[in-house]
Parts: C-alpha cells; structure tokens; sequence
C-alpha cells in the first residue's frame, strides 16, 4: 500500500566543444618566413554528476532543464595553447540513478559521497598547424577545429525515504500541512480519514537543502492494535528519522488528544516512542486572543497550515533537528 515516493529529473547536459586550432606562422624579425606555430585548441568543459551528501532530493536539479558546459579556448600563435573550460558539475544525493531517457537503460547508479561520472565528457582542443608541417609541406596553413563536446538526455530518479513523518489524531490537519510545506496536494476533508495512504513531499529549506516529509494517515486510539488504518501505517512511520506531532488545538481536550497519539507510539513499539518527535498545536488561526496554550510544554510555536503562520520558523526547526542527527550519525554516537 506504502507507495514508494520517487523524485524525478529530466535534463539535458552538453559539454563544451574544444576550441579551435591556431593556423598561425612565426613572424619574427630575422625570420620573415618562419614555421608553423599555431597552438592546439582548449578542452571543452565535462558535465560532471557527483554525489554530494548534504544534497537529499533532485529538487534543485530539476530547477534548471539545460546543463552547459563552457567551451575550450581557441588555439594561439607562438605555440600558446588555448584555455581548458571548467568542468560544470551537478550535486547530486547518494542513491540517484542514472538512466538514459530515450532507452530507458541505467546508466550509473550513484550511491557514494563524492563518486563523480562524466554525464557528457568535453570535446578535445583542435591540433594547431605546428602538427601538420610535412618535409614537403612546411607551411601547412591546416590546423584542426575543436571537437564537439557530447550531449545527451538523462533522466535521474531517487527513491525518497520519509525524513519527518507528520503524524496526529484525523482531522488534525497533517495533509494540509504538507500541501503547505512542500509542492504535494495531498487530499484534505472536514471530516476524520482523509488520508488514506502515505503521501511524500519535499521541502525546500534553502539552496541545496531540502528534506523530504511524509503524511501519514491518521491514528486513533486503538490503532496500535489494528484499529482504523493506523497499524499499518505505524510501521511506516517507523523508518522516518523524526517526528512531528499535530495536534489540533481547538477540539475539546486538546491535552487529551496529545496522549493518546503519544500513548498508541508507545503500545505499538517502546523503540518508535524514542524516536525524536516535537508536537506543535495546529489550526492556530482559530484561536481567540484570549487563548491560553494548554499546560503542556513544547519548543514549537503553534501554526496555521491555512494563514502559513508558523510554517517557515517549523521548516527551519526541522530541518537543524536532522542536520544535528546527522552529524550524529556521522561521529557514531550521541553526546549526552
Ligand atoms: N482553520 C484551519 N483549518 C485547518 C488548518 N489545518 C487544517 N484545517 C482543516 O482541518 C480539516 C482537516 O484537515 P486535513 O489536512 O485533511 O487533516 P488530516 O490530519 O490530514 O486528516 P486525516 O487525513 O483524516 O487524518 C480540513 O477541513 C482543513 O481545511 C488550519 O491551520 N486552520
Ligand atoms: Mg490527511
């Protein structure tokens, strides 16, 4: 049922040509006639994929359709060679892979920190004429031109794994939330059991960063033992890396509401109930000024998915809470 989410790019990637071979002659004073010294030509600049590990999704590769590498200098007289492009390399998350769009065949998996494939490899310089001078020619006046840089479509997929999961009662307003944090259009209802599987979306942080949210159909008492269509689901939420936990402030005990979320996590797994979760009361656009948060402590703001209030300072709260587990993972334990 778990529909596996997946990130898509199309983009085209040309590499630079090589520039041109110089058809230039020795001109000096003593030498009016002198030899050829025509210099070879630049290479054209590769499209370079490389895995990057602060990369999570293909949204910013998507953002552009043409990758261009710059071409290769053209070739000089007095040997100079012309200048070599830079390479134009693309970031990429480890688990791309790499397929070509007309043929469907995979190209590369790309799965390391720092692995790098030539996606379009740069055309090389031209010869300049000095490599043509022949003891019956010795003014040759042919220099080669640049060779074309390669080009092809690729099409890129990720299989993207939930880094936060949006879980609450029904109702709370979770899909509504992710339509708000990401480009999904989750289905959203008045009414308990809109959600009636796991949707994806990805959210943008800033260049670069993003992290990818999962909604997560709602729990009810009892789902823990297969009650509503919460069972099934628990299990999902258990390969999210965090938490967030929605609780609608203005139904009737709105306290009430949080343990009981709190208290299906704990019966369905001690192990998920350790999993980092932050709650945050939603709907906050229906509270009177005179409301009073209920006596219940946590670091979030209340937000209102409608209005936006709150949103960006959350998108930002969650993601420093993943990039600190992170480096968590990376130093291989938690400093207490
Ligand atoms: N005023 C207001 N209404 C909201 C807000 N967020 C959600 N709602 C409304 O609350 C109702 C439920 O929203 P959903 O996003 O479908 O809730 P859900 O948690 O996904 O519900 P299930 O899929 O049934 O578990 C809808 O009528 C939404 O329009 C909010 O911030 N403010
Ligand atoms: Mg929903």
């Amino acid at each position: 049922m778990w529909q596996m989410f997946i990130d898509q790019a199309t983009i085209h990637v040309k590499a630079g040509n090589g520039g041109a071979g110089s058809r230039s002659f020795r001109r000096e004073k003593f030498a009016p006639k002198g030899g050829p010294d025509g210099g070879d030509g630049g290479r054209g600049g590769s499209v370079i994929l490389k895995v990057d590990e602060n990369v999570q999704t293909l949204l910013d590769v998507k953002y552009q359709r043409f990758y261009r590498a710059k071409n290769g200098g053209k070739g000089l007289g007095t040997k100079k060679f012309g200048k070599s492009a830079n390479d134009l390399v693309i970031l990429v998350p480890s688990g791309t892979l790499v397929m070509n769009d007309e043929t469907d065949d995979i190209v590369v998996d790309l799965v390391y920190q720092g692995q790098q494939f030539v996606a379009a490899k740069g055309g090389d310089g031209g010869r300049g004429n000095t490599h043509f001078s022949t003891p019956t020619n010795r003014a040759p006046h042919y220099a080669e031109p640049g060779w074309p840089g390669e080009e092809r479509t690729l099409r890129l997929e990720l299989k993207l794994i939930a880094d936060v999961g949006l879980i609450g009662l029904p109702n709370a307003g979770k899909s509504t939330l992710l339509s708000r944090l990401s480009a999904a259009r989750p289905k959203v209802g008045a009414y308990p059991f809109t959600t009636l599987e796991p949707m994806l979306g990805v959210v943008r942080v800033g260049n670069f960063k993003s992290f990818v949210a999962a909604d997560i159909p709602g729990l009810i008492q009892g789902a823990s033992q297969g009650k509503g269509l919460g069972h099934e689901f628990l299990r999902h939420v258990e390969r999210t890396k965090i938490l967030l936990h929605l609780v609608d402030v203005t139904t009737e005990d709105p306290v009430q509401d949080y343990y009981t979320i709190r208290k299906e996590l704990e019966t369905y797994s001690p192990e998920l109930a350790k999993k980092p979760a932050y709650f945050i009361w939603t709907k906050a656009d229906l509270l009177s000024d005179t409301w009073q948060a209920p006596d219940l402590q946590t670091q979030l703001d209340p937000i209102s998915a409608v209005t936006g209030k709150g949103v960006q300072k959350l998108i930002y709260f969650l993601h420093n809470q993943l990039l600190s587990l992170q480096s968590i993972e990376k130093r291989g334990h938690i400093n207490e």
